[in-house]
């Protein structure tokens, strides 16, 4: 038996994983995966998920386990550590670790985004990676799987603090990085202010104005309209097709977004244009209930141009909003939950809580949010289930259309863009849905996702040799 080790609002839970469900080939794969890669507990449960899902697959094409693809698929091309040495405002001298996973390239450059958050490590990084493989594989875009970042923590940190710390991890990640070799763009923690300072110092220490080689980018210097919303946008229109799936619409519904970050922010606006009404929103500190509908206008306040807390809207609005200091976002009653801040945020109790109060759908922002345990509890009560590698592939498609432009030298319009990004969400959950159809699970967005993820991924490994 294996227990999968979740940290859950400060706590460490025990979960057991459903075994039963790997295929007699895959076991051993992922049992070597969990002795290579000790303690890497985020990496074995993401393994695990797309593991999980690949037995009817390798049972109808055989060939997808030939020359140990799927063993060259769970081990990174190559994994970058490095020193990130910085100073702060006072002379003090800090040292941080900066990671680049370069996961696998078969598709394309190795794509995907940087967190700084303290809680980084390899293992996170690995399994973000390993994740970002897949979803970029769905947007049908020429882009193969990568993730860095840092153990740094911005918070609380100046300007010129996040600048040198920035020009630091660039310094080295620079000689790693190239419009034909990997594109970093944000993530937690990393947002147009990093990517700007971070490009600014990949072109001065390089001589070369190569717009492609990040994107997130501010539209003066190369970025793409709608990339900062993309994410967030991108999973709404997921859900809608979802959703119609069943005859549903957003129309009425009420909805509870967890973070207050990029993608949350550009969720609940998308969510809220579309006709739903949002009511929660959180940071790692707490959660506000507005029942009136959550003001962005007043969450981007805070949170993009003050950099401050959630706790702060609540102070602001008065009485009517309610400030929840270490709760759960999960326990606020609704019919759509759209979980948007980190993994592992909702645990097998949150899932009963939202199933028991009547909900008909998750998507999710986030990457991993959801335990393997409470994926399972909403699958087996029919929830309309989104995971996160199809229904927030919007903004790494997003990152592809600027890396377009970029080498076409164009820029698009606001409508231009956001048409596409709907084309592509609409193109990916139609794979997952069509993809789980084929292989007998209607309904199973996760396998849908992963077989249909793997499938590109296994054809283009093979087709380029044992590599
Ligand atoms: P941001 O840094 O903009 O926002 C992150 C939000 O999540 C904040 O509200 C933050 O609260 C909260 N949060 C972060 N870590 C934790 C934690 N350990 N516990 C509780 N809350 C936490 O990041 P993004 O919005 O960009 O990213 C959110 C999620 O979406 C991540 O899983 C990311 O990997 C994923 N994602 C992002 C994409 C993008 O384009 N940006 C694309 C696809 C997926 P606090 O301020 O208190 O830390
Ligand atoms: O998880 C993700 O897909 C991202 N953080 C975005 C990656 C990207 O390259 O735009």
């Amino acid at each position: 038996m294996i227990f999968s080790f979740i940290y859950n609002n400060g706590y460490f839970i025990v979960e057991e994983m459903m075994l039963d469900k790997i295929n007699d080939k895959l076991t051993p794969i992922l049992n070597q995966v969990m002795e290579r890669n000790t303690g890497e507990k985020e990496f074995h449960q993401a393994v695990h998920e797309v593991l999980g899902s690949l037995g009817h697959v390798i049972a109808r094409h055989p060939e997808y386990a030939d020359n140990a693809l799927i063993e060259r698929l769970c081990e990174p091309e190559r994994q970058i550590i490095f020193r990130v040495p910085w100073v702060d405002d006072q002379g003090d001298i800090h040292i941080n670790r900066g990671f680049r996973v370069q996961f696998n390239s078969a598709l394309g450059p190795y794509k995907g985004g940087l967190r700084f958050h303290p809680t980084v490590n390899v293992g996170i990084i690995k399994f973000l990676g390993f994740e970002q493989t897949f979803k970029n594989a769905l947007t049908g875009m020429p882009i193969g799987g990568g993730k860095g970042g840092s153990d740094f923590n911005p918070r609380g940190r100046t300007d010129r603090e996040i600048m040198r710390f920035c020009q630091s991890f660039m310094t080295e990640l620079q000689r790693h990085i190239g419009e034909y070799i990997d594109v970093p763009a944000g993530d937690i923690g990393v947002g147009g202010r990093e990517i700007g300072y971070m490009f600014g110092q990949f072109k001065r220490l390089t001589n070369r104005y190569e717009a492609g080689v990040i994107t997130g980018k501010g539209l003066l210097y190369g970025g793409s309209r709608a990339r900062t919303e993309a994410t967030g946008y991108g999973a709404v229109y997921f859900v809608e097709r979802m959703l119609a799936t069943k005859g549903y619409g957003f129309e009425g519904q009420r909805a509870v977004v967890s973070g207050s970050g990029n993608v949350a922010i550009y969720t609940i606006q998308k969510l809220t244009s579309l006709g739903a009404k949002v009511v929660a929103c959180s940071d790692s500190n707490g959660y506000i209930i507005d029942e009136g509908g959550i003001d962005i206008d007043l969450v981007r306040e805070i949170k993009e141009q003050r950099r401050g807390r959630i706790k702060e809207y609540a102070e602001h609005k008065g009485h009517s909003v309610k400030y929840v200091e270490n709760g759960s976002i999960w326990d606020v009653p609704c019919d759509i939950a759209m979980p948007s801040a980190t993994q592992n945020e909702l645990a097998s109790d949150n899932a009963r809580t939202l199933v028991k109060n009547g909900l008909i759908a998750v998507g999710e922002g986030a990457n991993m949010p959801s335990t393997p345990e409470a994926i399972d509890i909403f699958q087996e009560a029919g929830i309309l289930f989104a995971p996160g590698k199809a229904a927030n592939a919007g903004g790494v498609a997003t990152s592809a259309l600027e890396m377009q432009q970029n080498a076409s030298r164009d820029s698009w319009t606001f409508e231009e863009t956001e048409s596409r990004l709907a084309g592509i969400m609409h193109s990916i959950h139609d794979l997952c849905y069509e993809t789980a159809k084929e292989y007998g699970v209607p309904g199973d967005y996760v396998r849908g996702a992963n077989i249909a993820g793997f499938v590109r991924v296994a054809e283009a490994m093979r087709a380029l040799g044992i590599i």
